[in-house]
């Protein structure tokens, strides 16, 4: 295990520490001064998760960084008990993608007591106390939803409405279904012939996404455009759609979120008409910055991940390179 040495300790305490660490196993040049990362999963519920937990797993061994990971099956309660357990485990640094955004504040205060970094990956709280945490990496879910409520403005410019909307949400409270929900809607907001006449979680997963839709369809004979926070619950509608007579793509327009493999070849086929991307890939950042927490060094606040759009034509273009 790495031994911490947190930077803000005056210099005779810190002879101290090192001191008494003399006769332990993570003495100067000694070859086990690994650090050692607890990170908690929110759970498998995407193509987007399964590719993210590929990266933070591969690029922790890439690193020599000896990973504890632990999956909380979309409930927040299991992630606080797997963060009270690294905790307990000493663990050099903690990273966590929490599946909501409230409710942090007493778990991560004892992290803190515990002097243990905290980085926030992929997902974002809302602790007033940016203190708790020591940087957050990941999208700008805001801007995802800007981008695919613009397509749609744009595919409709020129044309009357009602253009009616159904919309597949994330897991309620989480960062990228409130976030992708606001870029969204502020997107369309200008024009009254853009109208949301459903929205429901469908929980990132493709079955749920499935379920809802097939409600949707049962609630609403005209609908003119499904926007979906991820590739999943799209893929999972497309098959109610179908199931319904109807042609995704064509019939109802489709918009997701994400841009992972299978959703990338449903755009390709025409089934979906627009992806905005929202990159997993953030193992390698991820273990930069936990080497740099350890250590104490400075890292910036928020770490932004790039991505792009796509539509038919670009996914085709890009399908044979992608990674995930
Ligand atoms: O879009 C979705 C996944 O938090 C950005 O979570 C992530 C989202 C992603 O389940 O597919």
């Amino acid at each position: 295990m790495f031994k911490k040495v947190p930077a803000a300790l005056a210099a005779g305490l810190l002879t101290l520490v090192l001191t008494a660490c003399g006769g332990g196993d993570a003495g100067a040049g000694g070859g086990s001064d690994r650090i050692t990362l607890g990170f908690s999963q929110v759970g498998a519920e995407s193509g987007w998760r399964t590719a993210n937990t590929k990266s933070v797993q591969e690029a922790a061994k890439e690193a020599g960084i000896d990973l504890k990971f632990s999956d909380a099956q979309q409930k927040q309660e299991n992630q606080i008990k797997a963060i009270r357990s690294f905790i307990q485990q000493k663990v050099d640094a903690i990273a966590f993608s929490p599946v909501v955004e409230s409710g942090w504040d007493t778990v991560l205060k004892e992290v803190k007591d515990a002097g243990i970094p905290v980085i926030l990956t992929d997902r974002a709280v809302d602790s007033a106390d940016t203190s708790l945490y020591r940087t957050f990496i990941g999208s700008d879910f805001v801007i995802e939803g800007q981008k695919s409520g613009e397509w749609l403005v744009k595919e409709y410019e020129g044309k009357s409405g009602p253009v009616n909307i159904v919309e597949l949400q994330g897991t309620t409270g989480s960062a990228p279904a409130n976030d992708r929900k606001k870029g969204f809607g502020d997107a369309i907001a200008a024009d009254p012939k853009f109208k949301i006449i459903a929205s429901q979680t469908g929980d990132f997963t493709r079955a749920k996404g499935k379920e809802v839709m097939e409600a949707f369809l049962k609630a609403h004979k005209d609908i003119d455009v499904l926007f979906a926070h991820n590739d999943d619950m799209g893929l999972g509608a497309i098959e109610a759609i179908e199931g319904a007579g109807l042609k995704p793509g064509t019939d109802i327009k489709i918009i997701t979120i994400d841009a992972v493999k299978d959703g990338m070849q449903a755009l390709a086929d025409g089934k979906i008409n627009f992806i905005a991307e929202c990159s997993p890939l953030l193992g390698p950042q991820l273990m930069d910055l936990v080497k740099k927490a350890v250590k104490g060094e400075q890292i910036p606040q928020r770490v932004l991940t790039e991505e792009t759009t796509f539509t038919p034509e670009q996914a085709k273009a890009a399908l044979p390179d992608r990674k995930y």
